[in-house]
């Protein structure tokens, strides 16, 4: 068995965030745990495909999250959520919709220059030269997490490694 809690992955674009949670989703699927993976592809597409990249978008991407969250936590699962979430503030709401323990922060914690190195996407390339404004890193705030639950430094250990963490973290605190 195991408890209803959301893992809320925290980074920059290009950290690793929704690779990482991938894993772990992976992992929980095989210990049992009935799970769910929140990510951009899923939902910025579909139920916030009318949001951007404006403080007050990320504000309302991250509302919309949290509270899509809590409902999969109401039906009992798993469910990790893969956004840059850049604010304290946001990450603190939905840590407050929360019952103690069910929220676990994870900081997907790579350097800017790593993630800009990377650029799958080209978008930090794109943002240096001025053609996309408010990208987070460049001309947009990242807060990072203070006393996240899990701190992934990902210039040190595989995907496989990290994920294993965060699963060994959920073990630990007797959620899986
Ligand atoms: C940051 C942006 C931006 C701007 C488009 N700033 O690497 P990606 O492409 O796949 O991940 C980034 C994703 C961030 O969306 P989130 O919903 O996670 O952001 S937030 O939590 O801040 O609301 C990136 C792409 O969208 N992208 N423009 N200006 N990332």
């Amino acid at each position: 068995g195991h408890q209803p809690a959301i893992l809320w992955f925290t980074g920059l674009s290009g950290s690793g965030k929704s690779t990482i949670a991938n894993a772990v989703d992976a992992l929980l699927h095989k210990h049992g745990c009935h799970t769910y993976l929140l990510d951009g592809d899923n939902v910025r597409h579909g139920l916030n495909g009318d949001l951007g990249f404006s403080d007050k978008d990320r504000v309302e991407n991250i509302r919309r999250i949290g509270e899509v969250a809590k409902l999969f936590v109401d039906a009992g699962l798993v469910v990790s959520t893969a956004f840059i979430s850049p604010f304290v503030a946001d990450r603190k709401m939905v840590r407050e919709m929360c019952q103690e323990g069910q929220f676990v922060e994870v900081f997907v914690d790579t350097p800017l220059d790593v993630c800009e190195s990377r650029d799958p996407k080209g978008l930090y390339k794109k943002a240096r030269k001025g053609e996309i404004r408010n990208f987070t890193g460049i001309d947009s705030a990242y807060e990072a997490p203070v006393q996240p639950e899990v701190h992934l430094k990902t210039a040190d250990q595989s995907i496989e490694a990290s994920a294993q963490h965060v699963v060994d973290f959920l073990v630990a605190q007797g959620l899986v």
